[in-house]
């Protein structure tokens, strides 16, 4: 291709400081290094982690910063030593990277690289990758930053996909649908015939309702305060849907009522800390876990009584659904061209990328579940 090898100019969404809109700006891309991919994005989706980055939520996120990590683009080169993609190949870039060396990539219990963590300084390595806007460093968010139209990934974190992959659609599995539906599949592997309680009805927790469904969860409670988000939520299987503001008392004893003690799991996708206890107390002691999804700020912490867990509750949280990205990602694709499950369900809004403050405008209104951006 005329541009391997060479610098390229494109367009990017800046965040210049926290919590302020994004501004279109002109970047540098370097070319790709040893190990290194290049990758055009053809579509990226806005997620709640975007939000909460935009507002400082992380410890290792600096400003200037081009965010975005659900997506799904092309290669248009690749550095030295890349063997597992070519330019052409459709991809989709992995917010959490599998080296397959690490002590936690060689572990099948976790989906961990000790190459990225949310919470620890991003790697020397990937340090090293930089753009450039107006002579000034730009940062990248999870190692990919997607609201760039070039970006460059480790080829670890840059899974191959089928050629016939819909990028607008599957760039969904890049975070928000992977993490919900494996948080159900994978994290609490949830059991047939059980009771599931979904806090927050955004787009990982409708992909956790869809994740509680197809393992055949008989009951399933979402609760939300924007109740606009319920006849969505019924129509990927919800059996109930339920506000905590409709109601005097808090939602674990609501939920405790409905269900005969308490539900076998529930999961946490908003991102409050007090969302996760009461998520927690709302199931079953004995036999019930609780799966935190959602990000909460660094610097808030959660204070729960013991007695909650000497009592027999499982506590457990995750990153990504639990899925090694490299290795699993693929197969998510092939399942959601098999129809196994529908992402067209969770997108609300398509819009050209320049319109990317409108997107944010929307998930923040409330009105959308997954916009996606096009390039
Ligand atoms: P979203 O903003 O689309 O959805 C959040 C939902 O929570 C909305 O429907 C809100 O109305 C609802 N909500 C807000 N406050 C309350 C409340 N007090 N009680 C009940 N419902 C409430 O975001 P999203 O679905 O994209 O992301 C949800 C969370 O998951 C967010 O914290 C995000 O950072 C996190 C996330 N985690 C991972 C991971 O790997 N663990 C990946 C992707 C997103
Ligand atoms: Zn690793
Ligand atoms: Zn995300």
């Amino acid at each position: 291709m005329e541009t391997t090898g060479k610098v390229i100019k494109c367009r990017a969404a800046i965040s210049w400081e926290t919590g302020k809109p994004f501004s279109i700006e002109e970047v540098e891309v370097p070319a790709p290094k040893a190990h290194e991919i290049r990758v055009k994005i053809a579509a990226t989706g806005i997620c709640g982690t975007d939000e909460h980055a935009l507002h400082g939520y992380f410890s290792n996120i600096e400003f200037p910063i081009i965010l975005g990590h659900e997506a799904a683009g092309i290669v248009e080169s690749v550095g030295e030593g890349v063997t597992s993609v070519k330019p052409g190949d459709k991809v989709i870039p992995l917010f959490m990277p599998q080296c397959g060396e690490c002590v936690c990539c060689q572990n099948p219990n976790t989906n961990l690289c000790l190459n990225y963590s949310a919470d620890k300084p991003r790697s020397p390595e990937d340090k090293k990758i930089t753009f450039t806007c107006k002579g000034k460093q730009i940062h990248r968010m999870a190692s990919i930053s997607t609201f760039s139209e070039y970006t460059i990934l480790q080829e670890s974190a840059c899974a191959k996909i089928d050629a016939k992959a819909p990028l607008d659609k599957v760039c969904l599995i890049g975070c928000g649908f992977s993490t919900g539906y494996g948080s159900a599949v994978n994290i609490a592997k949830v059991q047939p015939g059980s009771t599931c309680a979904v806090f927050g009805l955004g787009g990982v927790g409708l992909s956790v309702l869809i994740g509680c469904k197809v393992a055949g969860a008989a009951r399933i409670i979402g609760v939300d305060i924007n109740k606009t988000k319920f006849a969505k939520a019924k129509e990927l299987g919800a059996t109930d849907c339920i506000s905590p503001q409709d109601n005097d008392k808090p939602i674990h004893e609501v939920l405790t009522e409905m269900t005969n003690g308490g539900v076998h799991y529930s999961f946490e996708c908003i991102g409050q800390t007090d969302s996760m206890i009461e998520a927690l107390k709302s199931s079953h002691s004995g036999y019930g876990t609780t799966v935190i999804v959602g990000v909460a700020p660094f610097t808030d912490k959660m204070a729960l009584d013991p007695m909650l867990l000497t009592t027999g509750r499982t506590l457990k949280g995750a990153l990504f659904g639990g899925w090694k990205g490299k290795t699993c990602v693929p197969k998510l694709v092939s399942d959601s061209m098999a129809k196994k499950f529908n992402l067209d369900k969770l997108v609300t809004h398509t819009l050209p990328f320049e319109k990317i403050n409108e997107g944010f405008e929307l998930l923040r209104a409330g009105k959308s579940i997954r916009t996606i951006l096009i390039f």
